[in-house]
């Protein structure tokens, strides 16, 4: 397959500082995780090559830090997403339940910069809880009011539904954009055009600057 026939898709995955973006993709990516919690500064992103029903697809990964302090370098990191994930900490402790309850926040701030773009919710760490006292109907609920393809559970510790989510996404996203997504040589083939004919222009120009230095 010639390197033309790539897809490129943009992920952007945001929620809460701690909740395991990073990790996540880090799980998905290398099949490594790591205890350590190293704050995301900004944002971050991983490049990641895989093939869907014999296309080759490259994804970007973009990793949003949680944290406030980089709130006002969101907008830019959002641009040219072609789906969102956002990440919430089933954790029982006050990082969890706020990590679900700024779910809205986050809901909101890439609908503003990115429109109706394709979401799916991870509800990531259940490695720290008893999966048989956890109840899906909040996130059920908010899956369903807010239109998202649908919700995964997950630990970037054991890597229990890691692979499963990622891939869901990534296959929902080619089915979906495989048509619009233009194939690499027409890209370049249309930009060639376009020097040309700039170059045409700048050559027209220069006669006719020509001409108004003759008339003078
Ligand atoms: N037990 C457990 N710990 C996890 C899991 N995912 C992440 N962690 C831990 O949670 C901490 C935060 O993980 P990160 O992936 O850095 O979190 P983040 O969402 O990228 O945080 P920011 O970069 O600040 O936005 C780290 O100590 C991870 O080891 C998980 O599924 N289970
Ligand atoms: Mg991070």
């Amino acid at each position: 397959m010639r390197d033309s026939q790539k897809y490129r898709y943009k992920i952007t995955i945001i929620g809460d500082g701690g909740v395991g973006k990073t990790s996540l993709i880090r799980k998905y990516t290398e099949s490594a995780f790591s205890t350590d919690y190293v704050k995301t500064i900004g944002a971050q992103f991983s490049k990641y090559k895989k093939k869907v029903k014999g296309a080759k697809i490259r994804l970007l990964f973009w990793d949003i830090a949680g944290q406030d302090d980089f709130l006002f370098l969101r907008p830019s990191f959002y641009k040219g997403s072609s789906a969102g994930i956002i990440v919430y900490s089933l954790e029982k402790t006050r990082l969890g339940e706020r990590s679900f309850e700024n779910m809205q926040k986050w809901l909101e701030d890439i609908k503003k910069f990115c429109g109706d773009i394709p979401l799916v919710l991870f509800a990531n760490k259940i490695d720290l809880i008893d999966e048989h006292t956890l109840n899906t109907s909040e996130i059920e609920a908010f899956v369903k009011e807010h239109n998202f393809l649908g919700y995964y559970i997950t630990s970037a510790k054991t890597g229990k539904g890691v692979v499963k989510s990622f891939n869901a996404i990534i296959e929902h996203l080619h089915d979906k954009y495989k048509d619009l997504n233009v194939p690499r040589p027409k890209v370049k083939k249309e930009k060639e055009i376009k020097v040309k004919n700039v170059k045409e222009k700048i050559i027209k120009v220069k006669k006719v600057k020509d001409k108004v230095i003759k008339v003078r």
